[in-house]
C-alpha cells in the first residue's frame, strides 16, 4: 500500500509519468487503489547526489569515503584514492556486473546447447541448422559434407572458450573487422574468457590495487568487449541455433494485448527457454480444456520485457509493456499469472501481484524473491514447470476476485530485423548482403544508422526520450536499430510499421519505400545488442565507408537505461568504435580527467567516445553530429541542415 510521501515531494499526474496511455491508466488505479508502483517508489526515493555522480566508494571498511563533485581534486578518500580512481573503480565494476549478468545468461543458453547436442536434453532441439553452419563457419569450423551433430560438438567446445580462456583471443573476435582489431591489440584490450576478464576487473578495483584511472578504464574496456563479443554474442547465436533466427513477423504491443475472457499469462525475464516451453504449456489440449472448463475462451499467453521481445521476433507473440510497465499490468487485475526468470525483474513485483491475487512464479535458481512461489524449471523436463503455471493460472481465471479493467490500446508493428534478414531484405535472394545499405549511405539517401537501445526508467518520463530522440532521427535520414525495451516504446509510438516512412526524410523515405521496410528496425532483446556489432561489421566489410567499426556514420544510444548492463553495452560500443550518448544521468563527475578520458580521450586512442545529455533533441544532434563528422572523414559529406519533427509530421502519422 502507498506511504505517505515526504513533505514537500511533488506528486506527478500520471501523464507527467509516462507516454504510455495504457501505463497512465493504470497508475490512476493504482493511486485509487491505494497501490504503490515504481513510479512512486522513484518520487519518494530521491537519488543521492554524490552517489549519481559516481562520487564515493565503499570499496573498503576504512570508508565510505565521500568526496565533493563540486571540488572533486579538494579531497581524497582515506586510503588516498583520487577522484579519478575512485570513479574508474566505480565504472569498471558498473561493467564488470553488467558483462557478468550477460555473460552468465549466455553460459546457459550455450549449458543448454550441449545438452541437447550430448542427446541429454529431448525438449529443446536445433531448429536453425543454416544458423549453426554459418556461425561455425564464421570462426573457422569446417563444415563441408559435416552431420550437424558433429558440427556443433566443435561449435560448443570453440565458444565454451568464450568464458572460461586463460589466455589467448576469444572466438568471436575473428569477425572484428582487422583495423578495429589492430587498435585493441595496440591498447591491449582485446578480451579474454569472460570469467577471466570479470575476476580480474573486480581484482583491480579493490582497495589498493589498480590506482590509475585510464589502466583501470583499458580493463573496463576488455571487460566489456569480452560480454559484447563474447558472452552476448554467444546467447544471440546459440538462441538462434536452438529457437530459430528472427524474420519480420507482424506483432502487437501494449495492454490491451490482455483478454478479459481468458487465462492471461505474462512470461518477464530474460532467457528464451522458459518463454519457449511456455508456448508449449499454453498449446496443451489438455489444459485448453481445463481453461474451457473454468469459464475462460482460452489462454492467452504475452510477454513484457526482453523475454517477450525474445518470442515477439521469433514467434509474433504480443508484448504486453516494457520495464516501466511490468507491475502497472498486474493493476489490470487480468494477469492469472506472471512468470518470471532472470534479470530486470523487480522486488516491487511480488507486493502488487499480492494486491492484485495474481500469483508470481520464479523459476530460475539464481533469482529467487521473498514471497513469489518458486517453481525451477529443470531443462531436462521443463513442462512440468510451465504445465503447473498454467494450472495455477487456470486457478486464479477461475477465482478471479477483483474487477478487470485493461486498457483498450493495442498497436502494431513489424519486428524481427536479424542481421541475417537485413542482409536479405536490403540485397534480395541473389545478392544479399550489405552493399545495397552502404550504397543508400554513400549516394546519402540515408545518412548513417543509430542503434537505440535500452531499458526505461522511472526517473524520467515513459517512453518519451526513446520515441522523441527516434523521430528527430528518422527524419534526418537516419536508419535506427532497435533492441530492448527501447523497441517497445517505438512500437506503441506506431513507428516500427512500414506506414512510419511517412515520418522519415526523404532519403530514407524512399529507401523504406521502395523496400518495404519500416525506418525503426526492431531487432530482439538487449542482449541481441550483438546482432548491431555484427551488422556494423558486415557494413566494414562490404567496403567504401572506412576500414574500421570507428570509420562508419554510426551512433548509438540508450535513452533512458537504467541498469548495470547498459554500462557495460555502452562500453563495448565505445570500445568497437562507436559514439554512444546515454540520457537520464551518468555516473561521472564533469571537469576530471576520467571525464576527459570517457567522452574525448577513449577517441583519440582510435575507440569510440561516450556522449551524454538528458535532453532528447540535444541527443539527436549529437549523434547527427556525429554522423556528419564520419561522411566528411569519409569524403561522402554533402551540406545538409538537420530538420526538426513538426506538428505537420505527427498528424500525418496519426492520420
Ligand atoms: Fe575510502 Fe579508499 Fe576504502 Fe574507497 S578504498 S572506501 S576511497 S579508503
Ligand atoms: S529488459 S536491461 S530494462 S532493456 Fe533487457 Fe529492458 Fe534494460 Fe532490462
Amino acid at each position: 500500500m502507498t506511504e505517505k510521501p515526504d513533505k514537500g515531494i511533488k506528486i506527478l499526474s500520471a501523464k507527467e509519468l509516462t507516454t504510455c496511455d495504457a501505463t497512465a491508466q493504470m497508475i490512476e488505479k493504482a493511486r485509487r487503489d491505494g497501490v504503490e508502483l515504481v513510479f512512486d517508489r522513484a518520487t519518494s526515493m530521491k537519488p543521492c547526489p554524490i552517489g549519481a555522480d559516481s562520487a564515493c566508494c565503499k570499496h573498503c571498511y576504512m570508508g565510505p569515503c565521500r568526496l565533493n563533485s563540486k571540488d572533486p581534486y579538494g579531497k581524497v578518500g582515506v586510503c588516498g584514492a583520487t577522484i579519478d580512481t575512485i570513479m574508474a573503480r566505480n565504472f569498471g565494476r558498473a561493467v564488470a556486473a553488467g558483462s557478468a549478468a550477460h555473460t552468465d545468461h549466455g553460459m546457459g543458453m550455450l549449458n543448454l546447447f550441449r545438452e541437447v547436442v550430448e542427446g541429454k536434453i529431448s525438449d529443446y532441439k536445433i531448429k536453425d541448422p543454416i544458423k549453426l553452419k554459418s556461425v561455425a563457419e564464421s570462426i573457422g569450423i569446417e563444415t563441408e559434407g559435416r552431420e550437424i551433430l558433429d558440427i556443433a560438438r566443435d561449435l560448443y567446445k570453440e565458444l565454451e572458450r568464450t568464458y572460461v580462456q586463460v589466455e589467448g583471443e576469444i572466438p568471436f573476435v575473428k569477425r572484428v573487422p582487422e583495423k578495429t582489431l589492430e587498435v585493441w591489440r595496440k591498447l591491449g584490450i582485446v578480451p579474454r574468457g569472460a570469467m577471466r576478464e570479470v575476476m580480474e576487473m573486480m581484482h583491480r578495483s579493490a582497495i589498493g590495487v589498480d590506482q590509475d584511472y585510464e589502466n583501470l578504464t583499458k580493463q573496463a574496456s576488455r571487460t566489456a568487449l569480452s560480454d559484447g563479443w563474447g558472452g552476448s554474442m554467444v546467447s544471440t547465436e546459440i538462441s538462434d541455433i536452438l529457437f530459430g533466427t528472427p524474420s519480420p513477423v507482424a506483432i502487437e504491443v501494449n495492454m490491451g494485448v490482455l483478454k478479459e475472457d481468458k487465462v492471461n499469462i505474462i512470461v518477464h525475464g530474460h532467457e528464451p527457454n522458459l518463454f519457449e516451453s511456455m508456448i508449449v504449456s499454453v498449446n496443451s489440449p489438455v489444459l485448453n480444456e481445463a481453461a474451457k472448463k473454468a469459464g475462460a475462451q482460452g489462454i492467452n499467453l504475452v510477454g513484457m520485457c526482453c523475454s517477450g521481445a525474445e518470442v515477439m521476433v521469433r514467434h509474433g507473440i504480443p508484448h504486453a509493456g516494457n520495464f516501466s510497465s511490468t507491475e502497472a499490468i498486474m493493476v489490470t487485475g487480468a494477469v492469472d499469472a506472471m512468470t518470471v526468470d532472470i534479470q530486470c525483474i523487480k522486488q516491487g513485483l511480488q507486493k502488487v501481484a499480492e494486491c492484485y491475487g495474481t500469483p508470481l512464479f520464479t523459476t530460475n535458481t539464481r533469482c529467487k524473491i521473498e514471497g513469489a512461489i518458486h517453481l525451477e524449471l529443470n531443462e531436462h523436463d521443463p513442462l512440468s514447470c510451465t504445465d503447473e503455471i498454467v494450472i495455477k493460472a487456470i486457478s486464479r481465471f477461475k477465482n478471479r476476485k477483483h474487477p478487470v479493467e485493461i486498457p483498450r490500446q493495442i498497436n502494431h508493428g513489424v519486428h524481427g530485423f536479424s542481421h541475417e534478414y537485413i542482409s536479405y531484405m536490403l540485397g534480395g535472394s541473389f545478392r544479399g548482403g550489405y552493399s545495397p545499405l552502404n550504397d543508400n549511405i554513400i549516394n546519402g539517401r540515408i545518412r548513417g544508422v543509430a542503434g537505440v537501445v535500452g531499458c526505461t526508467n522511472p526517473r524520467v518520463k515513459q517512453d518519451y526520450v526513446h520515441v522523441e530522440l527516434v523521430k528527430q532521427l528518422i527524419k534526418n535520414d537516419v536508419l535506427v536499430l532497435q533492441t530492448g525495451c527501447s523497441q517497445i516504446a517505438l512500437a506503441k509510438a506506431g513507428l516500427t510499421t512500414p506506414e512510419a516512412a511517412v515520418l522519415a526524410g526523404p532519403g530514407l523515405s524512399e529507401v523504406c519505400e521502395a523496400v518495404g521496410m519500416p525506418p525503426v528496425l526492431g531487432m530482439g532483446s538487449c542482449v541481441d545488442n550483438s546482432r548491431i556489432l555484427i551488422a556494423a561489421s558486415a557494413m566494414v566489410r562490404e567496403g567504401g565507408l572506412g576500414d574500421s567499426l570507428a570509420d562508419l556514420p554510426v551512433a548509438g544510444a540508450a535513452p533512458e537505461w537504467m541498469s548495470e548492463k547498459a554500462i557495460a553495452i555502452g562500453q563495448y560500443f565505445v570500445a568497437s568504435g562507436v559514439f554512444t550518448v546515454f540520457g537520464v544521468t551518468f555516473p561521472i563527475v564533469e571537469n576530471t580527467r576520467f571525464h576527459d578520458l570517457l567522452f574525448d580521450g577513449l577517441e583519440k586512442q582510435g575507440l569510440g567516445k561516450w556522449g551524454f545529455s538528458p535532453d532528447p533533441h540535444e541527443m539527436a544532434r549529437l549523434m547527427i553530429e556525429h554522423i556528419d563528422k564520419k561522411r566528411k572523414a569519409l569524403g561522402i559529406d554533402k551540406a545538409r541542415d538537420r530538420i526538426l519533427v513538426d506538428m505537420a509530421d505527427r498528424r500525418q502519422l496519426s492520420a
